[in-house]
Protein backbone atom coordinates (compact mmCIF):
# COMPACT_ATOMS: atom_id res chain seq x y z
CA UNK A 1 0.00 0.00 0.00
CA UNK A 2 1.27 2.94 -1.06
CA UNK A 3 0.22 6.21 1.22
CA UNK A 4 1.20 9.40 -0.39
CA UNK A 5 1.59 12.97 1.34
CA UNK A 6 3.94 15.01 3.52
CA UNK A 7 2.88 14.31 6.99
CA UNK A 8 3.73 17.70 7.95
CA UNK A 9 0.19 17.95 6.74
CA UNK A 10 -2.01 16.91 10.15
CA UNK A 11 -4.03 14.94 7.41
CA UNK A 12 -1.62 13.14 6.08
CA UNK A 13 0.11 12.57 9.59
CA UNK A 14 -3.15 11.58 11.12
CA UNK A 15 -3.65 8.60 8.55
CA UNK A 16 0.20 7.54 8.88
CA UNK A 17 0.02 7.36 12.96
CA UNK A 18 -4.01 5.35 12.60
CA UNK A 19 -1.84 3.03 10.19
CA UNK A 20 1.33 2.24 13.05
CA UNK A 21 -1.50 2.17 15.19
CA UNK A 22 -3.39 -0.43 13.70
CA UNK A 23 -0.34 -2.34 12.57
CA UNK A 24 -0.85 -1.68 8.81
CA UNK A 25 2.34 -1.52 6.69
CA UNK A 26 2.27 1.74 4.23
CA UNK A 27 4.99 2.77 1.56
CA UNK A 28 5.24 6.42 2.31
CA UNK A 29 5.63 8.43 -0.86
CA UNK A 30 5.90 12.31 -0.72
CA UNK A 31 5.14 14.04 -3.98
CA UNK A 32 7.45 16.60 -5.71
CA UNK A 33 6.05 19.72 -4.36
CA UNK A 34 4.60 22.60 -6.66
CA UNK A 35 4.89 19.79 -10.26
CA UNK A 36 2.94 17.87 -11.62
CA UNK A 37 3.24 14.04 -10.63
CA UNK A 38 1.17 11.89 -12.98
CA UNK A 39 1.60 9.05 -10.25
CA UNK A 40 -0.19 11.08 -7.62
CA UNK A 41 -2.67 12.53 -9.57
CA UNK A 42 -3.75 9.73 -10.53
CA UNK A 43 -4.98 8.34 -7.02
CA UNK A 44 -5.83 12.09 -5.97
CA UNK A 45 -7.98 13.68 -8.72
CA UNK A 46 -7.80 17.25 -6.90
CA UNK A 47 -4.22 17.01 -5.60
CA UNK A 48 -5.06 16.71 -1.92
CA UNK A 49 -2.71 14.88 -0.01
CA UNK A 50 -3.44 12.16 1.87
CA UNK A 51 -4.56 9.80 -0.94
CA UNK A 52 -3.59 6.16 -0.77
CA UNK A 53 -2.91 2.91 -3.03
CA UNK A 54 -3.31 -0.55 -2.42
CA UNK A 55 -2.97 -2.34 -5.40
CA UNK A 56 -5.73 -1.50 -8.11
CA UNK A 57 -7.85 0.53 -5.56
CA UNK A 58 -7.00 4.16 -5.11
CA UNK A 59 -8.98 6.65 -2.70
CA UNK A 60 -7.72 10.10 -1.26
CA UNK A 61 -8.91 11.89 1.63
CA UNK A 62 -7.41 10.93 5.14
CA UNK A 63 -11.30 10.05 6.44
CA UNK A 64 -11.86 7.54 3.84
CA UNK A 65 -8.74 6.47 3.73
CA UNK A 66 -8.69 5.46 7.56
CA UNK A 67 -12.42 3.61 7.05
CA UNK A 68 -10.99 1.92 4.74
CA UNK A 69 -7.89 0.28 7.02
CA UNK A 70 -10.81 -0.11 9.91
CA UNK A 71 -12.50 -2.19 6.86
CA UNK A 72 -9.67 -4.35 6.21
CA UNK A 73 -7.71 -4.79 9.61
CA UNK A 74 -10.71 -4.67 12.60
CA UNK A 75 -8.34 -5.13 15.47
CA UNK A 76 -7.78 -3.25 17.12
CA UNK A 77 -11.24 -1.32 17.15
CA UNK A 78 -9.80 2.23 16.79
CA UNK A 79 -13.62 3.28 16.16
CA UNK A 80 -15.80 1.88 18.47
CA UNK A 81 -18.97 -0.27 17.72
CA UNK A 82 -21.20 1.10 20.64
CA UNK A 83 -23.32 4.10 18.53
CA UNK A 84 -23.00 7.11 21.07
CA UNK A 85 -19.25 6.22 21.15
CA UNK A 86 -19.01 6.14 17.35
CA UNK A 87 -21.17 9.14 16.86
CA UNK A 88 -18.36 11.14 19.57
CA UNK A 89 -15.50 9.79 17.86
CA UNK A 90 -16.42 10.94 14.37
CA UNK A 91 -17.53 14.58 15.85
CA UNK A 92 -13.52 14.96 17.43
CA UNK A 93 -12.51 14.06 13.68
CA UNK A 94 -14.63 16.38 12.32
CA UNK A 95 -13.39 19.16 15.16
CA UNK A 96 -10.05 18.18 14.45
CA UNK A 97 -10.50 18.41 10.71
CA UNK A 98 -12.04 21.22 10.40
CA UNK A 99 -12.77 23.13 13.49
CA UNK A 100 -8.76 22.95 15.10
CA UNK A 101 -7.06 22.55 12.03
CA UNK A 102 -8.82 25.68 10.52
CA UNK A 103 -7.91 27.80 13.46
CA UNK A 104 -4.64 26.96 13.64
CA UNK A 105 -4.21 26.38 9.65
CA UNK A 106 -3.42 29.98 9.12
CA UNK A 107 -0.45 29.96 11.74
CA UNK A 108 1.01 26.67 10.55
CA UNK A 109 0.95 28.17 6.93
CA UNK A 110 2.21 31.45 7.50
CA UNK A 111 4.84 30.99 10.29
CA UNK A 112 6.03 27.49 8.86
CA UNK A 113 4.95 26.56 5.36
CA UNK A 114 5.48 29.88 3.48
CA UNK A 115 9.23 29.92 4.99
CA UNK A 116 9.47 26.33 3.93
CA UNK A 117 8.15 26.70 0.46
CA UNK A 118 8.83 30.68 -0.32
CA UNK A 119 5.43 31.37 -0.49
CA UNK A 120 4.76 34.85 0.88
CA UNK A 121 3.83 35.03 4.72
CA UNK A 122 0.85 37.32 6.17
CA UNK A 123 2.07 37.62 9.72
CA UNK A 124 -1.01 39.32 10.70
CA UNK A 125 -3.51 36.12 10.24
CA UNK A 126 -0.94 34.09 11.65
CA UNK A 127 -1.26 36.38 14.60
CA UNK A 128 -5.21 36.47 14.52
CA UNK A 129 -4.64 32.67 14.41
CA UNK A 130 -2.69 32.58 17.55
CA UNK A 131 -4.97 34.93 19.41
CA UNK A 132 -8.34 34.99 18.28
CA UNK A 133 -8.81 31.92 16.64
CA UNK A 134 -6.80 29.13 18.71
CA UNK A 135 -7.60 30.11 22.34
CA UNK A 136 -11.66 29.15 22.10
CA UNK A 137 -10.80 25.89 20.07
CA UNK A 138 -8.60 24.74 22.75
CA UNK A 139 -10.65 25.99 25.58
CA UNK A 140 -13.41 23.63 24.43
CA UNK A 141 -10.84 20.62 24.70
CA UNK A 142 -10.33 21.70 27.91
CA UNK A 143 -13.48 21.74 28.97
CA UNK A 144 -14.32 18.10 27.65
CA UNK A 145 -11.05 15.97 28.27
CA UNK A 146 -11.72 13.14 30.52
CA UNK A 147 -9.65 12.58 33.52
CA UNK A 148 -8.60 9.20 31.83
CA UNK A 149 -6.39 10.62 29.35
CA UNK A 150 -8.49 9.46 26.30
CA UNK A 151 -10.79 11.57 24.37
CA UNK A 152 -13.86 8.81 24.24
CA UNK A 153 -14.74 5.70 25.46
CA UNK A 154 -11.85 5.36 28.01
CA UNK A 155 -9.02 4.05 25.37
CA UNK A 156 -7.35 5.02 22.38
CA UNK A 157 -9.58 5.79 19.63
CA UNK A 158 -9.46 7.50 15.99
CA UNK A 159 -10.71 10.68 18.01
CA UNK A 160 -6.91 10.83 19.96
CA UNK A 161 -5.28 10.27 16.78
CA UNK A 162 -7.28 12.26 15.03
CA UNK A 163 -7.36 15.28 17.27
CA UNK A 164 -3.24 14.89 18.29
CA UNK A 165 -2.50 15.10 14.75
CA UNK A 166 -2.69 18.88 14.70
CA UNK A 167 -1.12 19.17 18.13
CA UNK A 168 2.13 17.99 16.91
CA UNK A 169 1.86 21.91 14.13
CA UNK A 170 1.31 23.73 17.23
CA UNK A 171 4.70 21.69 18.92
CA UNK A 172 6.42 23.05 15.99
CA UNK A 173 5.20 26.66 16.22
CA UNK A 174 6.23 26.34 20.13
CA UNK A 175 2.62 26.97 20.76
CA UNK A 176 2.63 27.63 24.62
CA UNK A 177 -0.44 25.31 26.07
CA UNK A 178 0.10 26.01 29.49
CA UNK A 179 -3.50 27.84 29.45
CA UNK A 180 -5.00 24.47 28.75
CA UNK A 181 -3.15 21.59 31.25
CA UNK A 182 -5.49 18.79 30.42
CA UNK A 183 -5.07 19.81 26.78
CA UNK A 184 -1.28 19.87 27.59
CA UNK A 185 -1.01 16.76 29.36
CA UNK A 186 -3.05 14.63 26.71
CA UNK A 187 -0.90 16.20 23.88
CA UNK A 188 2.57 15.29 25.25
CA UNK A 189 1.29 11.82 26.08
CA UNK A 190 -0.37 11.24 22.75
CA UNK A 191 2.76 12.76 20.99
CA UNK A 192 5.31 10.91 22.72
CA UNK A 193 3.76 7.35 21.28
CA UNK A 194 5.83 5.84 18.54
CA UNK A 195 2.91 6.54 16.01
CA UNK A 196 3.36 10.11 16.33
CA UNK A 197 6.86 10.30 17.76
CA UNK A 198 8.91 9.21 14.31
CA UNK A 199 6.94 12.10 12.65
CA UNK A 200 7.55 14.64 15.31
CA UNK A 201 11.47 13.79 15.10
CA UNK A 202 11.30 13.12 11.18
CA UNK A 203 9.56 16.75 10.81
CA UNK A 204 11.85 18.81 13.45
CA UNK A 205 14.77 17.75 11.33
CA UNK A 206 13.16 18.85 8.38
CA UNK A 207 12.32 22.41 10.24
CA UNK A 208 15.55 22.99 12.06
CA UNK A 209 17.54 23.08 8.39
N1 LIG B 1 -10.46 16.58 3.77
C1 LIG B 1 -9.14 16.29 3.26
C2 LIG B 1 -8.27 17.55 3.36
C3 LIG B 1 -6.96 17.37 2.63
C4 LIG B 1 -6.22 18.68 2.46
O1 LIG B 1 -6.82 19.76 2.39
N2 LIG B 1 -4.88 18.58 2.35
C5 LIG B 1 -4.09 19.78 2.11
C6 LIG B 1 -2.77 19.68 2.88
S1 LIG B 1 -2.98 19.93 4.59
C7 LIG B 1 -3.74 19.82 0.65
O2 LIG B 1 -3.60 18.81 -0.02
N3 LIG B 1 -3.55 21.03 0.13
C8 LIG B 1 -3.07 21.21 -1.21
C9 LIG B 1 -4.09 21.84 -2.10
O3 LIG B 1 -5.15 22.23 -1.58
O4 LIG B 1 -3.80 21.94 -3.27
C10 LIG B 1 -8.53 15.12 4.05
O5 LIG B 1 -8.98 14.87 5.17
O6 LIG B 1 -7.65 14.44 3.52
Amino acid sequence: MILYGASLSPFVRKTLAYAAEKGIEVTHKVPPFGQPDPEFMAVSPFGKIPALKDGDFSIPDSSAIIQYFEAIKPEPALIPADPKDRARVIWFEEYADTILVGASGPLFFNRIVARLTGAPSDEAAAARAETRDVPPVLDYLERVMPDSGHLVADRLTLADIAVASPFVNLLHLRFDLAPWPKVKAWSEAMLARPSFARWVTAESRLLSR
